[in-house]
């Protein structure tokens, strides 16, 4: 039995630079599991040049990949339909998993509409034992008379499985979140408990969240060689507690560690007595989600923080040496005074990371409902976040170079320029 498990990635303008460069961590998951029943694997990722296996037949083919991906999918899962006809095609991951209704072609036999691996791992018993019963459960399967749709399935805690980690030290000097490098990718908790309209992270899982175990985030991270450790958890602690508890942990372990991970500004201000412990338990770096500077905006996507809460976060964690990477949303309504209030806060504030999106619907998010009326645009791979999906107040050719303009001052940081431009480090 070969399975080939593939992450299907669309280029985006950003990557001819590729600021940030990490593992298909998912797909090492599924590895492990394949490894445990015994079954030859191999990853496909073309970020890191790893091309389907010549002179090699698969029996099975999982493919994945974000909302950009999504007609890519479905046009490899026709390539690789032609080639391999007796080969079983899988589609999975956080796309699929709220959109399966856009998987169930003829080129695909089974839509994966779960996060569980052990569904993962009886499906593939069932395809090995050539069981044509389909699962009940979080995954539609193509039967000849049509589709068995699965019934939906969440998982309630986490299944302790831990990924191979044989790709990331194949490729981890080309790992990099800007200028850190050999970053290697930790998942802690699923799904998110705050509910901003823009964001799809919340309603994975069916809106199920399932914290974090510190204890096991953390022992997981020491056992990997890498020099940064970046979890990908969309809030990396919520409460106090969540955060005395990694405190404790780290003490009690004596980890030596150094962290990236996502907190929101309310948090930063809540518990700044914290981030100094904090920083000395291994953050070093956090990615914020200011989203907008001005409250109505931030009501409008539930947001739930205070703008003018955002110049102390940004200082605080200045204050206490932590690297912040700020992230904001520009909207297609946007006018030259909006752009020009950003511009002015990101200099008044000196922040010298940010990312800037384009306010985009990702389907099936609340925002998506709200908005489908008006989009401009539905093909899946402009929802890159750079593409205008919405019609823009000033002409699409202004809005951009407004946009890209807001980009500029990021040449002014050293540690985006060692990123761009220091290949070896
Ligand atoms: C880190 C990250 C990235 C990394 C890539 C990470 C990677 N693994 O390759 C980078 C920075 C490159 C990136 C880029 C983009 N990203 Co991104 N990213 C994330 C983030 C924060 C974590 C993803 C991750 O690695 N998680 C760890 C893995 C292990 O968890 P997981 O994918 O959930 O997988 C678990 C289960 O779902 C399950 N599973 C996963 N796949 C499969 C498949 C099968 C068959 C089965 C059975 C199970 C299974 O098993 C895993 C183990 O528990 C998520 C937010 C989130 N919470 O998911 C957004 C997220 C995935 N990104 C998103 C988007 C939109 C993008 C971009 C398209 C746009 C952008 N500008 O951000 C680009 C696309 C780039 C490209 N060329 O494809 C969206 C996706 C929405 C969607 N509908 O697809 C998310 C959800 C954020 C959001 N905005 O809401 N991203």
């Amino acid at each position: 039995m070969i399975v080939f498990l593939e992450k299907i990635r669309v280029k985006t303008i950003f990557s001819i630079i590729d600021p940030i460069k990490v593992e298909p961590l998912e797909l090492c998951y599924l590895e492990t599991v394949l490894n445990d029943m015994n079954i030859e694997s191999y990853i496909v990722d073309w970020l890191f040049g790893f091309s389907p296996p010549k002179g090699i037949t698969p029996d099975i083919i999982v493919l994945t990949g974000y909302n950009t991906a999504e007609n890519e999918i479905i046009r490899s899962s026709e390539v690789y339909k032609n080639i391999y006809p007796k080969a079983k095609i899988i589609a999975g991951g956080v796309h699929v998993q709220e959109n399966a209704e856009y998987f169930r072609v003829s080129t695909i036999d089974y839509v994966f509409h779960s996060g569980s691996l052990n569904a993962f791992k009886t499906l593939i018993e069932k395809i090995i034992n050539n069981d044509r019963i389909p699962l009940n459960h979080g995954v539609d399967s193509q039967q000849q008379d049509g589709w068995h749709i699965g019934e939906k399935e969440s998982l309630y805690e986490n299944e302790n499985i831990k990924p191979d980690r044989e790709l990331f030290y194949e490729v981890k000097s080309k790992i990099k979140y800007l200028d850190k490098r050999n970053v290697a990718l930790i998942k802690g908790s699923t799904g998110c408990p705050y509910n901003c309209s823009f964001c799809y992270c919340k309603l994975l899982n069916n809106k199920h969240f399932i914290a974090c175990d510190y204890e096991k985030m953390i022992e997981e991270m020491e056992s990997i060689d890498a020099e940064h450790y970046w979890v990908v958890d969309d809030v990396l602690f919520s409460t106090r507690d969540d955060a005395l508890k990694f405190i404790e942990i780290v003490k009690k372990r004596k980890s030596n560690l150094n962290i990236i991970g996502y907190l929101r500004a309310d948090f930063i201000i809540r518990e700044r007595d914290l981030l100094k412990r904090l920083r000395n338990a291994g953050i070093r770096e956090v990615i914020t989600g200011f989203e907008a500077t001005v409250n109505r905006e931030l009501n409008e996507y539930k947001k739930t923080t205070d703008a003018a809460d955002y110049p102390l976060a940004i200082s605080l964690l200045k204050q206490n040496d932590i690297d912040l990477t700020a992230l904001f949303m520009v909207q297609p309504n946007y006018g030259f005074k909006d752009f020009n209030i950003l511009r002015k806060f990101i200099k008044a504030n000196k922040i010298d990371v940010y990312t800037i999106s384009i306010m985009t619907p990702l389907k099936k998010t609340k925002l998506y409902e709200e908005m489908e009326g008006l989009l401009i645009d539905k093909r899946p791979e402009r929802y890159d976040f750079l593409h205008l999906v919405l019609k823009p107040k000033l002409p699409k050719f202004i809005f951009y170079i407004l946009f890209y303009g807001l980009h500029i001052r990021l040449l002014g940081s050293k540690r985006v320029r060692r990123a761009l431009f220091d290949k070896d480090r």
